[in-house]
């Protein structure tokens, strides 16, 4: 027999959803771009929850800027999906209906403008990982020799990149003479509302002045820190689940219980409840921020590229590691922390140790190599800038395993690991960084001065430090002779 598939029918025979309630609501809407895991596991939940406490009936356009895989597995089933929350003590269980459509913008992105300029949409959510933001990641600024928005510029009225469908919509909202919508940015970028309002400006004036002016004064970008780790659906996954409940969903999302959302609390028009469901808002993001993508993120990427090329597939089992394991809580704590304000009421060691223990969830299995991805976006906010604001103190302190962890990264990007089997290198800039490596391939002194003259990623200030330079050089030099490994116990015996 054939096995059910999720869907509005099944839901209601099974009781799977909640009924909606007899209140007329107000009915609002978020577009929201980029319908990964994260956002469905994340943002989604929050306000299906916040609907049930409140007057207004928020829902959810989701809009797939690249491929028609979500709205796939999500239409057929009325777009209702499992969030299934797992650690040891085992699994729970709930379906979400919040959102209410799928868009695929490339098929056509006349729909995802017209839902974006409808008056009913009070915000625009983004996630859209990094690289999404068309942005140079050491300066923030907008990339115009990227070809996207090249061919953006080019022809607004039909936009591929998010920056492109965000200026098309505000322009149209402007002419019409409507209310902006709110831009909340959900991405693990440094200010990231900030830094996103700022692109989406430089974009507009490009176009039209007067609409970067409007955008600037009227259009808010509110920062946010949003945290929970949701690793990439697995087939394995949907055949586990399918065995348990009973019937299929193409559409389930697995993460952990830890949830958490801070936002900025800058809106133009209404928002959801989202207070009452657990999210903080408040006035200034950028301390969670700071803490957030200095520790969670920082050790992430440091142990996705040393755990991948120890050669460990999960984030688990590279925890199980004694030496990794010591590495990273040292780094955490006696390098990272001292260059972190601690938000108010916020223990920083505490915060470290819990984030040691989320690594170690068994029960989730996150890829190194899902992690590894996109590293030339990532690191400035992730390891870099920490590095950069220890160098500037009188005294900087150990700087020893964030160098190491950049040494790890720049060892991964050279596309074959400690066996020499070949890594398939996912990032904008690959070619970019392996170029460097070919043309320095036999001194590593050219090697990392090349590597640090790579203007889209180091910054001058990292740049011009001999003290960065001669560590990165040790260190790089030491991972190529002798493998992580073996590195990884002179760096813990120095
Ligand atoms: C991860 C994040 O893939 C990655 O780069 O570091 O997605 C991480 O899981 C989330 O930021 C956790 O909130």
């Amino acid at each position: 027999m054939q096995t059910k598939r999720l869907n509005a029918a099944l839901a209601e025979e099974l009781q799977l959803t909640q009924k909606p309630s007899s209140q007329v609501k107000a009915a609002k809407q978020i577009v929201h771009l980029g319908l990964g895991a994260f956002h469905r596991a994340h943002q989604a939940v929050y306000t299906e929850q916040a609907n049930g406490l409140s007057q207004d009936n928020w829902s959810i356009i989701g809009v797939s800027l690249r491929s028609p895989t979500v709205r796939d597995q999500l239409v057929p089933q009325d777009s209702l999906y499992s969030v299934i929350e797992t650690d040891v003590m085992g699994n729970t269980h709930n379906v979400i209906s919040v959102i209410k459509d799928v868009l695929v913008a490339p098929e056509n992105p006349a729909a995802v403008l017209t839902a974006m300029a409808q008056s009913n949409t009070e915000i625009v959510s983004l996630t859209i990982t990094e690289k999404g933001y068309c942005h140079d990641p050491a300066s923030g600024n907008l990339d115009k020799n990227n070809i996207d928005i090249q061919a953006d510029l080019a022809q607004l009225s039909s936009p591929k990149t998010a920056i492109g469908f965000l200026v098309s919509s505000l322009k149209a909202r402007y002419e019409q003479n409507l209310a902006p919508f709110t831009v909340l940015c959900c991405d693990n970028l440094p200010s990231n509302g900030k830094t996103l309002g700022k692109i989406v400006v430089q974009f507009a004036q490009l176009i039209d002045p007067k609409l970067a002016q409007w955008i600037k004064t009227k259009v808010p970008f509110p920062n946010t820190m949003v945290d929970r780790i949701v690793p990439a659906t697995t087939e394995a996954d949907i055949n586990e689940f399918t065995e348990q409940a009973g019937y299929q969903d193409l559409a389930m999302v697995k993460t952990e219980r830890f949830s958490q959302w801070v936002i900025e609390d800058n809106f133009v028009a209404s928002r959801p409840d989202w207070e009452k469901v657990g999210v903080s808002l408040v006035v200034d993001v950028e301390p969670f921020e700071n803490a957030k993508l200095r520790l969670l993120n920082g050790a992430h990427s440091s142990l996705a590229y040393l755990g991948y090329l120890r050669g460990y597939d999960y984030v688990h089992q590279v925890m199980q590691d004694k030496d990794l394991a010591s590495f990273l809580k040292n780094m955490m704590q006696n390098e990272i922390i001292p260059t972190i304000e601690a938000p108010e009421g916020m223990d920083l060691i505490a915060y470290s140790n819990e984030l040691l223990q989320r690594f170690s969830n068994p029960a989730l299995n996150h890829r190194t190599y899902q992690i590894a991805m996109d590293g030339s976006q990532k690191m400035p906010q992730r390891l870099l800038h920490t590095i950069e604001d220890k160098l500037a103190e009188e005294e900087p302190g150990s700087l020893n395993s964030l160098c190491f962890a950049v040494a790890g990264w720049l060892r991964y990007t050279m596309g074959f690991d400690m066996k020499g089997d070949p890594i398939e290198v996912q990032d904008p800039l690959a070619n970019e960084l392996l170029q460097i490596q070919k043309e320095n391939a036999n001194n590593i002194d050219k090697l990392v001065d090349a590597y640090l003259s790579f203007d889209k990623v180091f910054s001058t200030k990292l740049k011009d430090s001999d003290v960065f330079k001669s560590k990165l050089k040790h260190y790089l030099g030491l991972i190529l002779v002798n493998g992580v490994e073996q590195s990884l116990n002179t760096l813990l015996s120095e």
